[in-house]
């Protein structure tokens, strides 16, 4: 993963920002409180922290998504193209009723809510996305799993006519990852389907893409067409790629430098040209809900 030195941030998109803004003022006063009792407790439990979201625009403009080139604004550019509909999602393995599940059949099953989440790229920039989503586990749920499974294998699409970058071998394609089962089945693991209250851009990985909020953001995987149960530790794309610099694990953590560059601090997408650097957090900001599943590992050996 290169890492650039490029000055081609955009000033925030005010307007956009500021009519999300409302829209949460307004509902945490009304429609917020039927929400949280709806959902019942533990998903209460996640209070959105007082964490200010980029832009609709920076989320949606300086993005990673090799399968349409290497460039922050490719994706913007070229994603466009890719047919998002029908689409579905292939869940095999060690799994009760494995099969094609429809999108939509997903979607009617779901219950989406909003997550504002800290997102860290590997490359040491950073955003807050407000996402919208559901809970991996619940889709997992749906599909029953299998006692013997240990770990969770994630693939992208691969059409190489609509995903332009996929003519070039910058990676092995199709793009794949995986977490271990404890990892997928957290509550802040989630299926995202949307940002701002939208369907997810195609840039950002539509229709569907996880998020695992305490990773660098190259664990979560876009445009997700196939989901494995297994019970080894599944190929992870950037670890295929390099295993030197990226782990299977990939949590963020600002003591564990990467081999070429320090993780102790990143730049805030948005922040302006002339803006200070902010210190990286352990697990990135999420430590007391997942340190528990890395108990007893060392994470500078489980990078
Ligand atoms: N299929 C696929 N998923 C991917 C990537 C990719 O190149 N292909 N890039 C990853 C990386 S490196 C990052 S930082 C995030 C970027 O997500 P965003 O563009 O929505 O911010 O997507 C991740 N998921
Ligand atoms: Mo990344």
């Amino acid at each position: 993963m290169a890492y650039r030195w490029k000055n081609d941030l955009k000033d925030a998109d005010v307007t956009d920002h500021a009519l999300f803004l409302n829209r949460r003022q307004l509902m945490a006063g009304v429609a917020g409180a039927g929400l949280v009792a709806a959902t019942g407790g533990p998903r209460a439990a996640f209070a959105q922290a007082a964490l200010e979201p980029n832009s609709f625009e920076d989320i949606t403009s300086y993005n990673n998504f090799y399968e349409f080139g290497t460039g922050k604004d490719d994706p913007a550019k070229y994603a466009s193209k890719l047919t998002t509909a029908p689409w579905t999602v292939t869940i095999d393995g060690l799994v009760d009723k494995p099969g094609e599940y429809d999108f939509a059949d997903i979607m009617a099953k779901m219950t989406v809510e909003e997550r504002i989440y800290r997102f860290r790229c590997v490359e040491a920039w950073s955003m807050v996305v407000p996402w919208n989503g559901f809970e991996l586990k619940d889709l997992l749920d749906l599909a029953g799993v299998q006692s013997g499974a240990k770990y969770v294998a994630f693939e992208t699409l691969y059409r190489p006519d609509e995903m332009v970058g996929q003519k070039f071998p910058v990676l092995e394609w199709p793009y794949v990852e995986g977490l271990r089962l404890d990892e997928a089945m957290h509550p802040l693991t989630i299926m995202a389907t949307g940002i701002y209250g939208k369907d997810l851009p195609n840039q950002n990985g539509a229709p569907l893409r996880l998020v695992v909020p305490w990773k660098y953001g190259f664990k979560s995987i876009k445009s997700v067409v196939k989901i494995t149960l297994t019970d080894k530790e599944p190929p992870t794309s950037w670890n295929v790629a390099n295993s030197r610099e990226y782990g299977f694990y990939s949590n963020v953590n600002p003591n564990v430098d990467h081999k070429r560059w320090s993780q102790a601090t990143e730049r805030q997408i948005g922040g302006g040209l002339f803006a200070k650097r902010i210190p990286t957090l352990m697990l990135n900001g999420y430590e007391d809900e997942v340190a528990g599943l890395y108990d007893g590992m060392d994470l500078s050996v489980n990078f």
